[in-house]
């Protein structure tokens, strides 16, 4: 059995709106909430392991009362070292809320997530750092 720690160490927004937000959760957590203004957004994320598996992504984003309808991408990009960033689009489902799976996590360490939103006018924009870490037991 192979188990492999990650948490999600910071949140903070960037991008349009000039209001940073943080948040700090851990040890081994796998989500978190980020809020700006009207924009509440919480990512998930499972298994969160790294190296080349697939990890799912989940984003619930609302506006106040209303889930935004736009499209989300998330780009990852690492911490440590020059690497190009790894881009992976978010599928809208049915009840609103979006997914995506992938390879994104592809090495242990600190990666920077960014959520995109793209809705009408300039995109909004929240990052959250993961902290991936493998560990075998
Ligand atoms: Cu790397």
């Amino acid at each position: 059995m192979t188990a492999t720690r990650a948490s999600l160490a910071l949140a903070m927004l960037v991008g349009a709106v000039p209001v940073t937000a943080s948040a700090a959760v851990g040890p081994g957590p796998d989500s978190t909430v980020v809020r700006n203004g009207k924009n509440r957004v919480s990512l998930s994320i499972s298994p969160n392991h790294g190296g080349l598996v697939d990890n799912t992504f989940t984003v619930r984003w609302t506006q106040g009362a209303r889930r935004v309808h736009g499209t989300v991408r998330a780009v990852f990009t690492m911490q440590e070292m020059a690497m190009p960033s790894l881009r992976l689009a978010l599928r809208r489902g049915s009840d609103g809320v979006y997914r995506g799976t992938g390879r994104m996590l592809t090495m242990p360490g600190r990666w920077e997530i960014r959520l995109q939103l793209r809705e009408r006018g300039p995109p909004t924009e929240v990052a959250v750092v993961d902290h991936v870490t493998l560990g075998f037991d």
